[in-house]
């Protein structure tokens, strides 16, 4: 990293404001993006980073408590009206994109109105960055929200050197041509502004480059795209988390408490999960699968609990409140076949955790069952690889998950297949220590020498290499 001041993009700002008995708080939030962006090693004469983000609070809420915002970074909140938010957000971002990106075209709810929202708002925040945006800034532009943004901010200020990052899976040719082809090109075009582009896996990176060779025209040289106005460099940048950060907390006493209480709660084999509420999580194939293994081995009915917290996300979509039902059916009828008086097999929880009771849920459960139909990444998983200092605890991961390139020692699994799930439940719930201790120690050796900070620092040295190459005029 160099002094260059850093501007970055994302959809939510990492703060959100609560006002309790008149009094209002501040609240940090979580989640992968924050602790990378957070965690980024920025040499101490670096100006203050600016985060640009879309405010779901009030510009008179703002005004008035932003002082209570105090951070190593300046914050700039977009204000969107209220129908804008929800075509952009709900609407082209979440009911087409998302769907689209993650193999789910039945779910897409393409309109155009939601399309001209999601246009709205690129432009909206772009007029933000520019009016920011001083020469030697970095600008980094996060996920699926603002694939339009880097060609809108090329064409107001030609020389920046801006960065993109994609979360989410980017989807094979066949699944993106299912976009109208205005929009497919105007979404193409949109990523060719910036000078860097990354994806989690080498997969994605190379569907993007099959999709601007078909879409658009423009082939790739390893990796770089060459157009008459811009030259684009793809990367492949698999996040990673904050290793040490989840390592250490296991042994934190509020950790070791919480995971004595579930212990003795439920002193039988404990399987875990945790997600957003997501039909991209595949927890209705989970569900499937442990009906599976105590249909075929009632063995071990009293045997065993699956704790699955899902943390509520997206409820205003049709598609996400309708899995909220479709879930708390299936643990329902789960619950009242194999349940007896004094048992129940599922243990569901429709809210979040402390971070602490994560950390005890991953360090108490024997399992960790995590089978998304489709995920850039995960995070989950590697955190629960972390926090293992006791190198136990079985791994079930969906091979359809990024995390799964990485996570070779887990039990791979395809999520749609209940049997072969099933198949790997029981064959973790009676895995030797040494077996799992020789997995854990792999995964953890591989997960820890890249971690998130590692990740962004990468990301940035990267895309400084790209600015360095246009001013010095050589081919990148
Ligand atoms: C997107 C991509 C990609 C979850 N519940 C609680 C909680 N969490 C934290 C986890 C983890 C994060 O949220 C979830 O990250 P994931 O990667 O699993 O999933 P998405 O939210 O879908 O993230 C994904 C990621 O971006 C990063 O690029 O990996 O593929 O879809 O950090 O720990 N944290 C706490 N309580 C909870 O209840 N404290």
């Amino acid at each position: 990293m160099n002094d260059n001041r850093l501007i970055i993009i994302s959809y939510r700002l990492p703060f959100s404001f609560k006002t309790e008995n008149r009094v209002t708080s501040v609240k940090a939030s979580a989640g992968g993006l924050v602790t990378a962006v957070k965690s980024l090693d920025l040499p101490p004469s670096a100006p203050k980073p600016v985060w640009v983000g879309c405010a779901d609070f009030s510009q008179r809420v703002w005004e008035k408590h932003k002082h209570l915002v105090n951070d190593d970074f300046e914050y700039v909140p977009v204000f969107l009206d209220k129908t804008t938010n929800k075509g952009f957000y709900n609407g082209f971002a979440n009911s087409v994109l998302w769907p689209l990106f993650h193999y789910f075209p039945a779910y897409i709810d393409y309109h155009d109105d939601y399309l001209t929202a999601y246009k709205a708002a690129n432009q909206a925040v772009c007029d933000k960055v520019v009016e920011l945006l001083q020469p030697d800034d970095l600008v980094w532009v996060h996920d699926y929200h603002f694939l339009p943004l880097p060609m809108l901010i090329r064409q107001s200020q030609p020389s920046a050197t801006i960065g993109f990052f994609l979360h989410i899976p980017f989807p094979s040719y066949e699944l993106l041509r299912l976009l109208p082809g205005k929009c497919r090109s105007y979404l193409l075009n949109g990523l060719l502004g910036a000078n860097l582009v990354g994806f989690h896996t080498t997969d994605y990176r190379v569907h993007f480059l099959q999709s601007v060779r078909l879409s658009l025209g423009f082939s790739h040289r390893l990796g770089t795209i060459v157009t008459p106005q811009t030259k684009v460099q793809t990367g492949t940048f698999p996040i990673g988390i904050n290793y040490s950060l989840f390592h250490d907390a296991s042994a934190d006493e509020e950790v070791v408490q919480e995971r004595l209480d579930l212990k003795r709660s439920y002193p039988d084999k404990i399987i875990f999960s945790v997600d957003r509420l997501d039909y991209t999580k595949g927890v209705m194939q989970r569900l499937d699968a442990l009906e599976v293994l105590l249909k075929q081995h009632p063995d071990w009915i009293e045997k065993l609990v699956f704790i699955l917290v899902v943390v509520p996300s997206r409820d205003q979509i049709q598609t996400y409140w309708e899995r909220k039902q479709m879930i708390e059916q299936a643990v329902g009828r789960i619950n009242g076949q194999f349940g007896t008086l004094t048992w129940l097999p599922i243990v569901y929880r429709y809210s979040d955790v402390t971070f602490s009771q994560l950390v005890a849920l991953y360090t108490a459960c024997d399992i960790a069952l995590i089978t998304p139909v489709r995920d850039g990444m995960n995070l989950v998983a590697k955190e629960f690889v972390a926090s293992r200092q006791d190198q136990q605890g079985v791994l079930i991961l969906s091979e359809l998950t990024g995390a799964a390139n990485e996570l070779g020692e887990a039990l791979l699994v395809n999520p749609l297949d209940e049997y072969e799930v099933a198949d790997r439940l029981l064959y973790a719930l009676t895995m030797p220590p040494d077996e799992q201790r020789q997995r854990m120690i792999t995964m953890q050796a591989r997960i820890s020498g890249y971690d998130v900070r590692q990740w962004a620092n990468d990301f940035i040295d990267a895309l400084l290499t790209t600015q360095q190459a246009d001013q010095t005029g050589q081919a990148v």
